[in-house]
């Protein structure tokens, strides 16, 4: 008999308050209460296969998928940074890495979602807890999962796939992967201010900044860095070998 360990595809986050932000660093301040309409969201970083399917459907040809910003970059980018660099010598149960923000905008739209808001994600990973991880405080299990890489240099692509279980590392609604293996572009602007006048239901910054914003750290980075509420600029058009990302959906999901 064979049996199948199933991963649900999406956690359904019911319509909430939860306190977002933190005391720990300047642009996670101040911590505030936020209310969310719910929302579904990825269990899972979307992996290399889930990508690769999007790019056989004709994800590069179809411009109608994209935002409209991302059908200018689009125009200088036909293929994107090709397979052989999204996979870097990983099987396509692994996550997808050297996406642009752009690229992972219009993957969402084509799943019939968008990137999670930063106040999506933050719910999803630690449900306003005030825990600094999926799991509580323990930053050992961070050490145990990720054995490779913290140093700051990037030596490779260490991931692991997106399903593979890992240490007690999964929040409580069975998200997985919140705190480290890729970053995870989310759909907001970054500023480090934002949150001094941020609105109080379903924020997003959608400001003209260069920058949008990564969570949750990568392989190569120290605990600190793969938090809740940790918030990393990143230039939209620039593809990161350590950065992915998941979905979110209106209402219960797709
Ligand atoms: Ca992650």
């Amino acid at each position: 008999m064979l049996i199948l360990l199933l991963v649900a595809a999406t956690v359904e986050v019911p319509a909430s308050s939860f306190r977002m932000g933190s005391d720990r660093a300047p642009d996670e301040t101040p911590a505030h209460e936020v209310s969310l309409l719910g929302f579904g969201i990825d269990t899972t970083e979307v992996s290399i296969g889930e990508y690769e399917a999007f790019v056989a459907a004709g994800a590069y040809a179809t411009p109608a998928w994209w935002s409209e910003a991302g059908r200018l970059w689009l125009e200088e980018h036909p293929g994107g940074q090709g397979p052989a660099l999204r996979a870097s010598g990983r099987t396509p149960d692994h996550p997808v890495v050297a996406v642009t923000w752009y690229e992972a905008d219009a993957y969402c739209r084509w799943k019939g979602g968008a990137l999670p808001t930063e106040a999506q994600w933050e719910q999803a990973a630690c449900g306003g807890r005030g825990t600094r991880y999926a799991w509580g405080d323990d930053e050992t299990r961070l050490a145990a999962w990720f054995t490779e890489g913290k140093t700051g240099q990037l030596t490779g692509v260490h991931t692991r796939a997106v399903a593979e279980e890992d240490a007690g590392t999964r929040a409580p609604n069975g998200l997985m992967h919140t705190a480290g293996n890729v970053w995870e572009w989310t759909a907001d602007a970054y500023h480090s201010r934002f949150y001094e006048d941020s609105p109080q239901a379903d924020p997003r910054n959608t400001a003209e900044t260069p920058w949008r914003t990564l969570r949750g750290g990568a392989f190569d980075n120290l605990p600190s860095y793969c938090t809740c509420t940790h918030r990393e600029p990143a230039l939209p058009a620039q593809p990161r070998l350590t950065a992915g990302f998941r979905c979110a959906y209106p209402g219960a999901g797709p």
